[in-house]
């Protein structure tokens, strides 16, 4: 067995994470399977074999049903459930969203996915439930109207808030992804800046369950920084989960492995996170491209793994004196030559 990655000095969770779903068998919308699919509870010792510490699933990959076997295999491995989540994208029944469609019977069962993902979390040992906004939006304009849309997601997620609150306390916190297109074409919580907006709606007594999964790769495709929009969150203390990947550009969604696009940008991200003591899970959210063979199906998560550690010391290194004195001096340029010495290792 591997060792697993491990991020020197870093506080509270240590340790990485990464989905199941990111071990496919190669689909994209253009072409079928590539590779035959790996039954999900067989994709648990790929995932601690790569030098996990956490694999994260959604409830179409591990149903209820499911759910004590996926927690033995998991125990057996020394694996531990970082996030669960419910697919509310999957499904044809909620093709046009679940918390936000107009059908008051998808809206309900929308709610009730989201309660039982909320008490499988719990049985499984996750912490965190991650709501990604799959379906929620429109493709044609004027199919919903918008004000009452929003008005549906803070009364969904105010309702689910109350659940997770009187089953389970505030042992299991509640983490919105934002991401602004793909599968529509314009997503309700698109950016970091929206869901922040969401979440300051939300009841107050329930706004401290509720905080952000920001994915660097999301932000991106919606041409913003998401060094930018991760710190957003954590001036606003709701920095609850992260999902690393990388993204070529404002295009679809790659899923690229973490540190391969823009490492300057990641060796920054990582300094920020170390700063500001970020105390809970890295996570990646990668995908297997197509091309690779079944037994080199977990080189992305090793790949992006090994470039996160490597950043990680990197950024330990950076001098914080030096930024600072950058800073002072008004040498913005000088200041990005300081970080790509840093890269570099020169
Ligand atoms: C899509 C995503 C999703 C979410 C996942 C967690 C399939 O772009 O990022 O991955 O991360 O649904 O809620
Ligand atoms: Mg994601």
């Amino acid at each position: 067995m591997k060792t697993t990655f491990n991020l020197p000095q870093k506080a509270g969770r240590n340790g990485l994470g990464a989905g199941v779903w990111n071990l496919g068998p190669g689909t994209d919308p253009f072409g079928g399977p590539t590779r035959e699919a790996i039954p999900i509870l067989d994709r648990l010792p790929i995932l601690a074999q790569a030098g996990m510490t956490y694999y994260e699933a959604h409830d179409v990959e591990i149903p209820a049903s499911q759910v004590g076997a996926a927690r033995k295999r998991a125990e057996e491995l020394g694996l531990q459930c970082g996030m669960y989540t419910p697919s509310f994208f999957a499904d044809p029944i909620f093709k046009d969203g679940a918390m936000t469609s107009n059908d008051l019977a998808i809206r309900k069962l929308g709610l009730k996915n989201a309660m039982e993902a909320i008490d499988n979390a719990a049985v499984l040992g996750a912490s965190t439930v991650v709501f990604w906004n799959g379906r929620e939006g429109f493709d044609f304009v004027l199919t919903k109207n918008g004000q009452e849309a929003f008005k549906r997601l803070v009364e969904g997620f105010n309702l689910v808030g109350q659940y997770a609150r009187e089953r389970h306390g505030t042992s299991i916190r509640i983490a919105l992804e934002p991401k602004p297109n793909e599968p529509r074409a314009n997503m309700y919580l698109a950016t970091v800046g929206e869901v922040l907006y969401l979440i300051s709606r939300l009841d107050p007594s329930l706004q401290a369950l509720f905080g952000v999964n920001p994915e660097t790769a999301h932000s991106r495709i919606a041409g913003l920084d998401y060094l930018w929009d991760v710190e957003m969150c954590l001036e606003a203390g709701k920095l609850f989960h992260i999902h690393l990947n990388s993204q070529d550009g404002q295009r679809y969604d790659q899923d690229l492995p973490f540190g391969y696009t823009e490492p300057l940008k990641d060796l920054a991200l990582l300094v920020v996170l170390q700063d500001a003591g970020y105390e809970n899970i890295l996570a990646f959210d990668i995908k297997a491209p197509r091309t690779d063979e079944p037994k080199n199906i977990a080189d992305i998560i090793e790949v992006s793994a090994q470039n996160l550690v490597w950043l990680w010391e990197r950024a330990l290194a950076v001098d914080r004196a030096v930024i600072q004195q950058l800073r002072e001096e008004k040498r913005n340029t000088a200041l990005a030559g300081y970080l790509g010495k840093c890269l570099y290792g020169r």
